[in-house]
């Protein structure tokens, strides 16, 4: 294993990647799906469980560690990797995005934002320099930026302001990231659906210089068809030897679509969350496990699916594990959609290396018309 952080493209179909991020917890292959362990957990999930349904990494989120266990807890316990016993590579969140959908009242001036947590209303502060602290001891393997994300929609110049701000904190979080083998940063594009935006804000951080880059400000309401609009250019801004990370995406169309536009990485809490709620996710489209017409239906969520759900369980069982609010309903439903998501990057990766991405795009969304799943 390399003890440095080193990404590789292997090969390329039209705008689509795939490729190898070396780092010294493991390799991750992109285009790269990384379930959300928020709070040290993947909900329902096991460590060992979230690797088995093929993932390489995990995100996690200093906003929630810091407020709970703390992070100097967690360094003191040997860090995030060993506290959760996850052994492979972790990214984890800088706090500011979460601080404006989660907290209560905030104060955001230039030096950083003062806000009050959402568990127990304890005033707290994260800036650049904090935020890499945090992340410092948690042990993240890739760091974020400190960054704003303005809700869209948001005028033009509320998004340049923001944008900037932003840019200038990537300065000051590179600054204080330091020197640090092995362990990556990765600078954070604003600059809402404003083309020129974008550009400025990549040019500003292919200054300064990261390890990988992501886009963010995209899936914060406005709508697939303008995020897609935003995917056409904002990739291509972004050099092409790093890897780019696309915050908080998404649904599997919307992960196919940034995919065939230049997409490496990506997170969402979907298919976890979901998994909660009863939502499943399969090749065919998705369906409710709680709905009543699964209560005698003897077949699996998905027959081309190899996770344990679809092995060794009925529809009829996991409808009724989840209207008696059975934990297992969870931890098999959580497990599948992982499963389905890790399966389609899979599928996506294979493509693209064999040159077949289209065909493989073009069949993705016929199985899902077919309907009546
Ligand atoms: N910035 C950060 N985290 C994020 C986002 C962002 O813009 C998004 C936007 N979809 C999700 N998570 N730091
Ligand atoms: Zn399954």
């Amino acid at each position: 294993m390399t003890k440095t952080f080193s990404f590789q493209l292997n090969a390329t179909d039209g705008k689509a990647r795939t490729g190898v991020i070396d780092t010294p917890r493991g390799a991750i292959r992109t285009p790269a799906f990384m379930p959300v362990g928020t709070a040290a957990t993947v909900k329902a999930m096991m460590p060992e469980s979230v690797a088995a349904t093929g993932a390489d990494i995990l995100l996690g989120n200093t906003y929630h560690l810091m407020l709970r266990p703390t992070a100097e807890r967690i360094d003191r316990l040997g860090g995030l990797h060993k506290f959760m016993n996850w052994q492979k590579p972790i990214l984890t969140d800088s706090g500011g995005f979460q601080v404006m959908s989660l907290s209560g009242l905030r104060k955001l001036t230039e030096e950083g934002v003062t806000f009050k947590s959402h568990v127990d209303g304890s005033k707290h502060h994260l800036s650049p320099e904090r935020s890499m602290e945090i992340q410092r001891l948690l042990g993240s393997d890739i760091v974020m930026c400190f960054d704003e994300c303005p809700a869209l929609p948001a005028d033009r110049d509320r998004i340049a302001q923001s944008m900037r701000l932003s840019m200038r904190w990537a300065a000051r979080s590179r600054a204080a990231f330091g020197d640090r083998p092995g362990h990556a940063l990765f600078g954070i594009q604003q600059g809402g659906l404003e083309q020129d935006l974008r550009g400025e804000s990549a040019e500003a951080l292919k200054e300064i210089g990261f390890e990988g880059y992501a886009i963010g400000g995209l899936a914060v309401g406005e709508g697939q068809e303008a995020m897609f609009d935003c995917l056409d250019y904002a990739p291509d801004m972004l050099p092409v030897d790093k890897p780019r990370y696309l915050m908080g995406v998404g649904k599997p169309d919307d992960i196919v679509g940034a995919v065939k536009r230049g997409v490496d990485m990506m997170d969402c809490v979907l298919p976890s969350r979901s998994g909660r709620t009863g939502q499943v996710f399969t090749r065919h489209g998705v369906l409710n496990i709680k709905n009543a017409r699964h209560q005698d239906d003897p077949r699996p969520l998905d027959e081309a699916c190899g996770c344990p759900a679809c092995r060794n369980y009925s529809r009829a069982y996991l409808h009724h594990v989840f209207r008696s609010h059975e934990i297992i309903s969870s931890m098999l439903l959580t497990w599948h959609n992982l499963h389905y998501f890790q399966d389609l990057m899979q599928g996506m990766r294979d493509a693209i290396a064999e040159g077949r991405f289209d065909a493989w795009e073009a069949q993705f969304h016929a199985q899902r018309a077919e309907g009546d799943i």
